[in-house]
């Protein structure tokens, strides 16, 4: 099946492991992927959607206790515990095998094991790399087509003897309590079993592309983050690329594909990808993106024509929808969608929908996985093997208060700071409570493959090998009053944020210096045509200093957990930003 020994000798490992009844070796073809829908249309595990309305669409519902990542059941195996570091569960390699193998023991009988060789990033671009999955989840094939390159040209990408990641997938019995996602950065493989819903299972995604990457990013001198990548094209034609990191449903897709409101005739939004980057420094000592991805595993709720147009024209066809509602002609419907609420809805677990028995007809972290290319705004350099230059970093959070609309960081350094002491309320694409403040640096919490310690150390390390790099904003499109509305109104009106960033990597946005960095004065964000109050504004930007200070010891207390191994850097930033502070009160 392959020419490459050592793939050759560990699928047969995992075969005489797991004792699947049959081995099948993914070309990625049209006919392959047809006979595995056809086999799951059989099943039950697709269900055909209006072909009028939604032509080439499925859905699929998990199981209902399968419906997000589990970071509980995570984790990250090295010889050294201290380099998995406190963000991560660890456990000694030899212990996570043998833990985790008793799991796959036998769990493939009477099943069809996969094999996907996948590459994450453009063909050609001396960034990809390459991956092989096997699973017992047709769902986990289909979808990997959809978001990554898989079949035959990434296999002869790894018989050309260019190095995989390994990752072991089967979906168990599907028992929460007999479900491990398990990471050996030091052996660059993957071992998960249990779950078939997204990062959990579509190992190329937060498995392969954050959390082995990270940490081959860490020793190889690149970056591997959890950033939407954006061009701004100005009515000037010229265009600026961006990348953000925002924790999970906390707007990176919306961002992505941005529309620009009334008022920006002229300027153009570019996606270049929604999730990840990877990124690496260029001669010119500017950080170079690109996507690693293919396709997009997006949010459906709050996703409308009105909040973003370009990705409901994207969804529309050749789509997966996961755990979301349908309506009674076969169209997938979502909390948030447009137009009215039909009468008769079946929910996500195929009830008829009743909000009070049952909650959402959507389950809140319910998905569609679709080809990027299909996206109105994709980038024309999506598919560009060196990536696009990066001008602006920009790290943001869901924060009810705390945090203004935008900043800027002082300097490289600063922004590392800023990325590191980041926080946002939890959202449903996790188990666990919603809405809960935590610590979320970088947007990385879920997905760094090593010590946070020693990322923000390796963050430092690019200010003495270039002095080109982009700026560091944060924003908070979440911000909301005492009525717990929110005050900012978010999605196309971000463009109004996305200007004035511009604007200061350009050097011409107006900006007031604080202790926590440049805001802008209110009349550098063109607000025209939103009939926000006077008041509003002034929320949006303020810095109170009393809740500052309370941010201030929440975020010392949080790099105390790193003890020593917390770079001094961020000692200096976060006592520089509390002696300005109290200057300032004196003043
Ligand atoms: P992951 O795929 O989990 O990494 O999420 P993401 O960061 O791509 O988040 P996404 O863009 O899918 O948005 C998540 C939720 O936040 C959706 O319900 C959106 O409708 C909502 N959202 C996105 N942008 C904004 C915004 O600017 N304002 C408000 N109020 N909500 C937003
Ligand atoms: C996220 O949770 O950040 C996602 C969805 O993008 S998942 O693929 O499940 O990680
Ligand atoms: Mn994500």
């Amino acid at each position: 099946m392959t020419s490459n020994v050592e793939l050759a000798a560990w699928v047969e490992e995992v075969v005489q492991l797991t004792k699947p009844e049959a081995v099948h070796w993914c070309s990625g073809s049209e006919e392959e992927n047809s006979s595995l829908i056809n086999l799951m249309e059989n099943s039950g595990d697709l269900i055909k959607l209006n072909e009028e309305t939604h032509p080439n669409c499925y859905l699929h519902r998990s199981d209902p206790k399968d419906v997000a990542r589990v970071e509980h059941l995570t984790f990250v195996c090295t010889k050294n515990e201290l380099d998995a570091g406190p963000n991560n569960n660890w456990l000694e390699p030899s212990a996570g095998h043998m833990k985790i193998d008793k799991l796959f023991n036998g769990c493939m009988e009477g099943r069809t094991m996969y094999v996907i060789p996948y590459l994450m990033g453009p063909y050609g671009s001396p960034y990809a790399r390459a991956g092989v999955e096997v699973t017992d989840s047709p769902y986990v094939v289909v979808n990997m087509r959809i978001m990554a390159r898989i079949g035959l040209r990434a296999l002869e990408h790894i018989e050309k003897g260019n190095g995989f990641v390994k990752g072991m997938h089967s979906l168990g019995d599907l028992d929460p309590d007999k479900r491990l996602i398990m990471h050996f950065p030091e052996e660059l493989s993957i071992k998960s079993i249990g779950s078939g819903y997204g990062g959990n299972a579509l190992l190329g995604k937060k498995c392969h592309a954050l959390r082995i990457a990270s940490s081959q990013a860490r020793s190889e001198g690149w970056l591997a983050e959890h950033m939407l990548v954006l061009g701004m094209e100005s009515p000037t034609g010229e265009t600026k690329y961006v990348a953000a990191a925002f924790p999970s449903a906390c707007g990176k897709t919306n961002l992505a594909m941005l529309v620009p409101p009334k008022g920006y005739e002229g300027w153009k939004i570019w996606t270049v990808g929604d999730d990840i980057a990877w990124m690496h420094l260029g001669p010119d000592g500017q950080l170079w993106a690109i996507n690693p991805e293919a396709g997009f595993f997006g949010v459906a709720p709050g996703t409308s024509l009105k909040t973003n147009p370009n990705c409901m024209n994207t969804l529309g066809k050749n789509a997966i929808y996961t755990n979301v509602a349908v309506t009674k002609d076969m169209q997938p419907w979502w909390e948030g969608i447009d137009g009215d609420k039909p009468d008769s809805l079946v929910d996500w677990q195929a009830r008829p929908h009743d909000l009070e028995l049952n909650g959402p007809a959507a389950h809140p972290n319910s998905r569609f996985t679709v080809s990027a290319e299909q996206c109105p705004s994709f980038s024309p350099k999506g598919n560009s093997p060196a990536g696009v230059p990066i001008s602006a970093i920009i790290f943001g959070g869901r924060r009810a208060t705390v945090s203004p609309l935008v900043y800027e960081a002082f300097d490289w350094n600063h922004g590392v700071f800023t990325g590191a002491a980041m926080a946002s309320e939890t959202t449903a694409a996790a188990a666990g409570a919603t809405g809960q403040v935590r610590r979320d640096p970088m947007a990385m919490k879920p997905f760094c493959g090593y010590n946070f310690a020693d990322y923000w150390q390796h963050w430092l390390s690019f200010s003495q090998k270039s002095n080109n790099l982009p700026k560091v904003f944060h924003v908070n499109w979440f911000r909301k009053n005492e009525n717990g509305e929110f005050i900012w109104p978010g999605f196309g009106e971000n463009m109004r944020v996305l200007e004035w960033i511009l604007g200061r990597c350009a050097g011409h946005s107006d900006a007031l210096e604080t202790p926590i960095g440049f805001v802008p004065r209110p009349e550098a964000i063109n607000f025209d045509g939103l009939e926000l109050t006077r008041e509003t504004i002034s929320a949006l930007l303020n810095i109170d200093p009393e809740i500052w200070a309370n941010e201030l010891c929440e975020i010392e207390t949080y790099f105390e957990t790193y003890s020593e191994k917390l770079p001094e850097s961020l000692r200096l930033q976060l006592e520089r930003v509390k002696s300005s502070f109290a200057k300032e009160s004196v003043a």
